[in-house]
């Protein structure tokens, strides 16, 4: 697939075997390359189809809009949106398990559920339609960074509850691809499988990949040297472009991000392969970019809080979900061709913020800040606690293997300069503890770096 340009598609002639016309089809140029404004035409249709389905069928929207004074009617626009109610996922835990459902239950052909780490758990449900979006979704997304026919895709995200396994599972075999459906788990098995069997992608959090490289390199296996792999499709949590460069360089495996949640179906929006924004199907989901603390959308490029709509979705719609995670809308062209909106990488989450003395730090803050200092390897835990009455925070850094010494001297010098780039770019102070190489915590799915025990 890779080679194919966006103008090379839809050389159907009558040549074409029945299973290329099957791969082609997730080009999708009547949608990807839509001009702008023909699109909007599209998502207006499609949202003002959502909402009268909702006003008329399912009563907690129906109550939401009337409480909010808003009528089907007033939606005459797509900008009209803005007076509709936004949604948040406390909705999603009050009408557990499915009162948000707004099909017959019958027509729910698959459920997934989120481990909810506070409160209870939430419950996605999806109709036949549901999951060929999402599949769709997905098909397009990962055409779109040259994997298809030929290829062997290892999805190492968890299969189950979690919708990353089953998502890139059927998305991968929709364009295409062998998959090898490995889930989390079993390191070095997955190493072995993938010299058996040549694999040349990988789907997996960013965490997990790194951790594949070191246990493979303890295995004397060479990731660059000694496989196929090549690609890797990277999400479920952040990560930055210094680890991006790391993967790239050391791992000699291309990087994309990939981005979703369960509340919109699970994974389903990459990068292309300019790697300059994550291309968001606008048939499928309408995305608006707000301040998250008054709600009110942002200045055109700037950063705020994502708010997705999804309009194709019939068990369980989305309207105006407050997704909390940050990131803005691209306002450029990609160079491939697709003009479908862009979102940034995600910088972190309004509510991951971490509130230390007083003074906003996220994160994503410290993992950039580390990641740039030449000695410091890819793991870091960060815990925050209270001593009497002020806050703590103490970042735990793994150092590289050639930057570690016995010699105490250098490494208090080392962990002064740490400590000294963190608060130039946090402006608070956080105590460093270096580890070597190995001593922290490896993560198989999502990685847990923050500790709060305030
Ligand atoms: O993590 C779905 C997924 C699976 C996405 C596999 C990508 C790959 P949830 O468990 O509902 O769904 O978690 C969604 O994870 O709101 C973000 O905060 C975070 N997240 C997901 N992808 C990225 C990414 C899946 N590429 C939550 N960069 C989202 C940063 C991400 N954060």
């Amino acid at each position: 697939m890779k080679g194919l340009a966006v103008s090379d598609l839809f050389i159907l002639t009558e040549d074409t075997d029945a299973h290329q016309q099957r791969v082609i089809m997730y080009w999708n140029p009547r949608i990807e390359c839509m001009p702008t404004e023909e699109l909007k035409k599209l998502q207006y249709r499609e949202l003002k189809e959502l909402v009268y389905k909702l006003y008329s069928f399912n009563k907690f929207y129906h109550d939401r809009m009337v409480a909010n004074g808003v009528h089907p009617d007033d939606i005459c626009c797509l900008e009209d949106i803005r007076k509709l109610p936004f949604m948040y996922k406390q909705d999603l835990r009050d009408n557990y398990p499915d009162k948000l459902f707004t099909v017959p239950k019958n027509e729910v052909v698959r459920y997934h559920v989120s481990s909810g780490t506070t409160g209870k758990p939430t419950l996605v449900g999806y109709t036949q339609n549901d999951l060929k979006y999402w599949t769709e979704a997905l098909a397009r997304s990962l055409t779109s960074i040259g994997i298809g026919p030929g290829d062997v895709l290892q999805v190492s995200y968890g299969y189950g509850l979690f919708t990353g396994g089953l998502g890139l599972h059927y998305g991968g075999e929709a364009v295409g691809a062998t998959v090898l459906p490995s889930s989390t788990g079993n390191t070095q098995r997955q190493v072995e499988l993938i010299q058996d069997l040549g694999v040349t992608a990988i789907a997996c959090t960013p965490s997990f990949l790194i951790h594949l490289g070191e246990v493979a390199q303890a295995m004397g296996v060479d990731l660059k040297r000694d496989t196929k792999l090549k690609k890797a499709v990277l999400g479920a949590e952040p990560w930055s472009e210094s680890m991006r460069a790391h993967i790239q360089n050391n791992l000699g495996i291309d990087a994309y991000d990939i981005y979703g949640t369960s509340e919109q179906a699970g994974p389903m929006f990459t990068e292309c392969e300019e790697k300059n924004g994550i291309h968001i199907a606008g048939d499928i989901m309408y995305v608006e970019i707000v301040d998250p603390d008054t709600g009110e959308p942002v200045e055109k490029g700037d950063k705020g809080e994502m708010v997705v709509t999804m309009l194709q979705k019939e068990a369980m719609p989305m309207i105006r979900y407050r997704v909390r995670d940050i990131t803005y809308l691209m306002e450029d062209e990609c160079a491939c061709g697709r003009t479908s909106p862009r979102i940034g990488r995600i910088s972190g989450r309004s509510d991951d913020m971490l509130i230390v003395r007083g003074i906003n730090v996220f994160p994503s803050q410290v993992e950039y800040t580390l990641m740039r200092i030449p000695e410091v390897g890819q793991q870091y835990m960060i815990y925050v606690s209270r001593e009497g009455s002020l806050d703590e925070m103490t970042v735990q850094v793994e150092i590289k293997e050639e930057a570690f010494s016995d010699k105490v001297e250098e490494m208090q010098k080392l962990k002064a300069k740490i400590e000294a780039e963190l608060k130039k770019y946090l402006n608070i102070y956080a105590k460093v503890e270096l580890k070597a190489p190995g001593e922290l915590p490896r993560f198989e799915g999502k990685a847990k770096r923050v500790i709060d025990t305030r």
